[in-house]
């Protein structure tokens, strides 16, 4: 019999509704869902193609288990997989300490596998060694947030992109990878439109086509341009003087410095004219309502931190946040990007926006656990955990729900590391991706359509995902597999003692993990399944006792910092890592398709996604093209200081001289060579971690 589950798209964190059409057993087709305040019913050509995806043949039916490294594995069973793999990491555990284990996870798990995660990690095992492929992504915003407003908290929503009068558009190529938010703002343009729009990217991507005006930077530059665009809103007297006293601290050190940002000096660093960054700063400083957005082209960079505060640091000068249309707002990539930071799914956090390094946050949550202690030691970030793999120090690891062999920089290295490893557990649905063929233990999951828990989108939006049909083969829903070996780790490690994992539903980790943000600034203790189901989907805050959710934060002009004020950073610009030279004269950018998801583990098994772009290609300016003689097609060999992969190009107008672009959805599944990251760096920014993928 039909039926149809609302649920919601496993892509991006634009976070959209879905209804599934379905029989209990196999899923017909997806509609958006009208009722949903993400897309009122929209969905982009990824969403809508959802049921054409997930091939039954590429994915993981059962456990499979290598029981020595050069052996092929062979079909597991449950109890044998998770018991042989609760003996190895007790034994490694016992032998070297808890930090030689680790757990590297992901933005497209569900808030309750999260918890269950970071409980195993950092209750039970006693490691902070828990990290996830967020930090390729948002652990960049999360600083800026924290740094300049005090939490790690988008203070806006969408109707406020809207709303704006001047939305400036920062390395977000947001007309592929937020398609549904893109359309939002196209009808709110059209419906008003002196509303401005400018986009920051070196590239001119799809994106700029609503947009007034479109600063090519040269990559890496936005430091600089913001600095410099502060400087003239100083100069011409576009700032508000009222809200800086009344709210904020810093900011005469912060002036002293963008004075030396002179416009002829940014300009020029910027690669831009005067007379592009002179219109910026005025449209910024005199429209009414300024919104900024923006995502990895500020995020995965060496000064991602920098560039966060700076860009904040605009919203702070006019008084630019917490009034409808207005704000710095941080666009989520993963669908749950946002749910792994409120549950502390980096190695540096704890559940309910603490800090791994607070000893009273520790305190707070190992007491709430029961536990005598949480780990005092850092953990690793996902650059310094491959690499203390490959060093040997680490030696049982734990993947879950990302690809690290194809999305992680310097992929030699991480190779390296995965194939030294001397037991490596993958937790995935697709078993067709670069990183299972490194498993030790292939741990079969349930995937889009077949699980249920809660994921929050980049408005702070949180939507109950709800399962339509049974997962294929033996696969379990990612939160219970991680309970079923944790229990039977506890047995071996804490023996005696009452399980710290006795959940039998992911509404039972919901209601365990809500009372650990109770009181604090992402507050969803009023939460539940069940409310969401009468009430749909929620914005946090949402404390008990609440009707509705909170659609904007800072209204008051309150932050939570230990002052109330929001705080100036003042950082000065430094120049991207590596630079253009005689031997490598060309700068790489990298970035994403419309059509295509990372490591196309599902999207690459549906023909009609290929339609847009079919193959990996090099794209080059045409000045370019001419002065090495290549023509549209021709294979070419890319070298970069790491690595080389042999591609074909093609000619981009939309690409500056000395620049090229690959997407990072092509692994060494369809390319000769590693896919773009046999090729990326893998330096960090210094605070944030996170790798300039850029
Ligand atoms: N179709 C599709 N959508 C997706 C995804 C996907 O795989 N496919 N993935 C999701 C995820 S996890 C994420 S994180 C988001 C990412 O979403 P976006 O960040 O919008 O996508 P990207 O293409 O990675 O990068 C955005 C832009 O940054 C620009 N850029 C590069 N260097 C710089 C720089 O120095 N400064 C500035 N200002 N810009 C620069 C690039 O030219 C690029 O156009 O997309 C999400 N949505
Ligand atoms: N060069 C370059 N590299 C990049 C980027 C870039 O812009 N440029 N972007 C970076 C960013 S922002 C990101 S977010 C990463 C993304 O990189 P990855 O995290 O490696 O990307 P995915 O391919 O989405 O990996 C998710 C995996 O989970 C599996 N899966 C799907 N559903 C489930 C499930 O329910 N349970 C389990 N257990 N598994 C499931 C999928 O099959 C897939 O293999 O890439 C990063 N790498
Ligand atoms: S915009 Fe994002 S969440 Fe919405 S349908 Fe497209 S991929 Fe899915
Ligand atoms: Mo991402």
């Amino acid at each position: 019999m039909r039926q149809t589950t609302a649920s919601t798209c496993c892509y991006c964190g634009v976070g959209c509704g879905v209804l599934i059409e379905h029989d209990g057993e196999r899923i017909f087709d997806v509609a958006g869902d009208p009722n949903h305040p993400a897309n009122f019913g929209k969905l982009c050509s990824k969403g809508a193609t959802l049921h054409l995806t997930g091939d039954l043949d590429a994915r993981a039916h059962y456990p499979e288990l290598r029981l020595a490294k050069g052996l092929a594995r062979a079909r597991s069973d449950w109890d044998a997989a998770l018991d042989h793999a609760a003996n190895v990491f007790a034994e490694t555990i016992a032998e070297h300490g808890p930090d030689s284990v680790a757990f590297y996870i992901s933005g497209q798990l569900l808030t309750e596998d999260y918890y269950a995660f970071n409980k195993l990690a950092r209750a039970l095992v006693g490691t902070n060694n828990i990290d996830s492929n967020s930090r390729l992504c948002m652990s960049s915003a999360v600083v800026g947030y924290k740094r300049s407003l005090g939490a790690d908290a988008p203070p806006c929503s969408y109707e406020d992109i809207e709303q704006s009068d001047c939305l400036l558009i920062v390395g977000s190529n947001m007309a592929y990878a937020h398609p549904v938010l893109f359309r939002r703002l196209e009808e709110a343009k059209a419906k008003r439109p002196e509303m401005k729009v400018i986009v920051v990217d070196p590239r001119r991507t799809d994106t700029c086509d609503l947009a007034g005006m479109h600063l090519a930077i040269l990559p890496g530059t936005d430091v600089a341009l913001f600095h410099g665009i502060l400087h003239i809103l100083l100069w011409e007297g576009w700032i508000d003087r009222d809200f800086i006293d009344a709210h904020t601290d810093g900011f005469d050190d912060l002036k002293r410095m963008v004075r030396d940002y002179s416009p002829a000096m940014v300009a020029d660093l910027c690669g831009i004219g005067v007379d592009e960054l002179q219109s910026t700063a005025r449209l910024i400083g005199t429209s009414k309502r300024f919104l900024s957005l923006w995502c990895m082209g500020v995020n995965q960079s060496t000064a991602g931190s920098a560039k966060n505060s700076a860009l904040i640091n605009l919203h702070l000068a006019t008084g630019q946040i917490g009034k409808p249309g207005a704000g710095p707002f941080s666009l989520t990539g993963q669908p749950n990007a946002m749910g792994g930071r409120e549950t502390g799914s980096l190695s540096n956090l704890l559940p309910g926006h603490r800090e791994a390094g607070n000893a009273g946050h520790r305190a707070e949550v190992a007491d709430y656990w029961n536990v005598p202690a949480l780990p005092e030691a850092p953990g690793l970030s996902a650059i310094e955990l491959f690499e203390a793999v490959r060093s040997g120090k680490v030696k049982a690891m734990w993947i879950a729900c990302t690809n690290p062999a194809q999305s992680m920089p310097d992929q030699q290295k991480v190779c390296e590391a995965l194939a030294a490893c001397p037991f490596v557990v993958v937790q995935e649905a697709f078993f067709t991706t670069e990183t299972c063929r490194y498993a030790d233990l292939l741990l079969p999951a349930a995937s889009w359509g077949e699980k249920e828990g809660t994921v929050t989108n980049s408005e702070r939006r949180i939507s109950h995902v709800r399962p339509a049909i049974a997962a294929p083969g033996e696969a379990r829903a990612d939160w219970a597999i991680t309970c079923d070996f944790a229990r039977r780790l506890e047995k071996l490690m804490r023996p005696g003692q009452a399980s710290l994992f006795a959940f039998d539903t992911p509404s039972a980790i919901f209601e365990e993990y809500k009372w650990l943000t109770a009181g604090r600034d992402l507050d969803l203790s009023g939460l539940s399944h069940t409310l969401i189901d009468r009430l749909g989907p929620q914005q946090w805050p949402f404390p008990a006792g609440s009707t509705e959710g909170t659609t904007r934060l800072y209204g008051d002009g309150v932050f939570p910092t230990d002052n109330g004020r929001a705080r100036f950073l003042t950082e000065q610009y430094q120049a991207p890592k590596e630079r253009r030279e005689a031997r490598f004269p060309l700068t790489l950018n990298t970035g994403r398709l419309r059509d295509h998801w990372h490591g196309m583990s599902r999207t690459g098994t549906a023909a009609r996604l290929f339609g847009h772009v079919e193959e990996a290609l090099l794209s080059m300016s045409g000045d370019d093209m001419r002065r090495r003689r290549l023509l549209d097609g021709q294979l070419v060999k890319v070298r970069s200081r790491r690595g080389e992969l042999l591609l074909p190009v093609q000619k981009d107008d939309c690409l500056r001289p000395g620049q090229a672009f690959m997407p990072m959805h092509w692994g060494d599944r369809f390319l000769k060579g590693m896919g773009v990251n046999v090729l990326t760096l893998p330096d960090f920014d210094p605070v944030s971690k996170q790798p300039e993928l850029k």
